[in-house]
């Protein structure tokens, strides 16, 4: 109901996070990339088989001195999986406990998505993505959320050696996008869906320029065959991007939206680590994905703030230059000094750089159970809990409820699915 809304701007206002001055509208007005890296954890980024990197390019990209790179950045999916990392990183809600909020939701809601936001403010908007329409209910999500376009398999050349897996293979896909990408009117905010790096990790032998691992676990060795793809992939889109003179006037963000390897793949995921075993601690922090944002100019790094995919969007919105003050966002910037560095997972769960609380268990920054809390670390725990629980609850009631019917944010037009349409009208 409408006063559910209350509660949840009255969650919102005291927890809102200023900008950051040094970074508040330095990409104002560019172009934007999204770059969904499928399945690709943060344990990748400068990983080395056999001494060799298994992703050179995105190392490369991630250590660039315009590039604002997160090493503690944690995906935060459920059930829902891509789709769940797809709303969070666009609307700044969160998931469902169980299903995914994208198919059950995505068609009916009311939403005020970066897409509508965006295109708002003269941006065109359009989606990439080399499987068909209907996977996690895209096709009528993206029209709740604001997509001028959406370019989904049956925009792309079909050939029979051409798809793997879900789809499109990784380097197709990003060559055969430029046609669409290069008739976007700019500004243009475009989000690129990588897929080939999905389990089962398989890929065809011409493509195969790395060696599997060798943990014995057939599951978990082609992993980093399918993620050196990946990197390849998005070195020859890169490439391309400089060519046409895309890449300086720009903003490039890349995200990894899941693990690849579940938990449980015990045993690989330690040799892997190269440790004897891995803790429920081990396991919690292998649940870190990259997020980077290149922009020409700004001052990269990697930054070591906590945070997950609920605070991409206040954060690439700071840098475009755009308040997040008056939307519903249940993530903040992560580069405000006001950002709170308890990360849920959806769960419950959550890691912070003081205490991680897995199930029962409190750990603390070392990793180490905390058998005897003091009063004064049980109060702070129960604190972040509840934070946590609160937030998780609060955008579902969001979600669930449809609320964001009851509220548009001010010099926001409501979205008007009908407005929109994907069908390729081939000529
Ligand atoms: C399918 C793709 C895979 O289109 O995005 O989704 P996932 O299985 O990773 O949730
Ligand atoms: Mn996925």
């Amino acid at each position: 109901s409408s006063s559910d809304m209350k509660s949840v701007l009255a969650y919102l206002k005291k927890n809102q996070a200023g900008d950051n001055v040094k970074y508040f509208g330095k990409a104002k007005g560019k172009n934007v990339f999204v770059i969904h890296l499928e399945s690709f954890q943060q344990f990748l980024i400068d990983y080395k088989v056999d001494g060799k990197e298994v992703t050179p390019n995105l190392n490369k990209f991630y250590h660039n001195k315009n590039t604002l790179s997160f090493d503690n950045f944690y995906h935060q999916v459920a059930q829902g999986k891509t789709s769940d990392a797809e709303m969070m990183m666009e609307n700044s809600l969160f998931g469902l406990p169980t299903g995914s909020a994208m198919t059950q939701y995505g068609t009916s809601n009311t939403f005020q998505a970066a897409p509508a936001i965006l295109s708002q403010k003269g941006y065109t908007t359009a989606a990439f993505h080399g499987d068909v329409a209907s996977f996690w209910n895209r096709d009528n999500a993206y029209k709740s959320w604001g997509y001028n376009y959406f370019f989904y398999s049956a925009y792309y050349k079909e050939k029979s050696d051409y798809n793997i897996g879900y789809g499109l293979k990784d380097k197709i896909f990003f060559k055969d996008s430029v046609k669409y990408l290069e008739q976007l009117p700019q500004p243009f905010y475009a989000k690129l869906i990588t897929l080939t790096n999905h389990y089962p990790y398989t890929l065809d032998k011409q493509n195969q320029s790395i060696d599997k691992t060798t943990t014995g676990d057939s599951t978990v060795d082609g992993y980093v065959q399918t993620a050196h793809y990946l990197d390849q992939a998005f070195a020859e889109f890169l490439t391309y991007l400089k060519k046409a003179g895309l890449y300086k006037n720009s903003m490039i963000v890349l995200y990894g939206d899941h693990y690849g390897i579940s938990n449980n793949h015990r045993a690989a995921i330690a040799q892997l680590l190269g440790k004897k075993s891995v803790t429920t601690y081990d396991l919690a922090q292998f649940q870190k994905v990259p997020f980077m944002i290149h922009a020409p100019g700004i001052k990269g790094g990697v930054n070591h703030t906590y945070g997950g995919e609920i605070d991409a969007l206040p954060t690439m919105f700071d840098l475009l230059g755009i308040k997040n003050k008056g939307y519903i966002q249940f993530g903040t910037d992560l580069l405000s000094k006001d950002h709170n560095q308890t990360v849920a997972f959806r769960n419950g769960d959550f890691v912070s750089p003081t205490y991680t609380k897995i199930g029962s268990t409190v750990y603390n920054s070392k990793g180490e159970k905390l058998e005897n809390m003091t009063a004064a670390q049980k109060k702070t725990v129960k604190q972040m809990q509840n934070h946590v629980t609160t937030e998780l609850s609060l955008s579902d009631r969001v979600i669930q409820g449809d609320l964001l019917r009851f509220y548009t944010p001010k010099g926001f037009k409501k979205v008007n699915k009908s407005d929109y349409s994907y069908k390729l009208t081939k000529t």
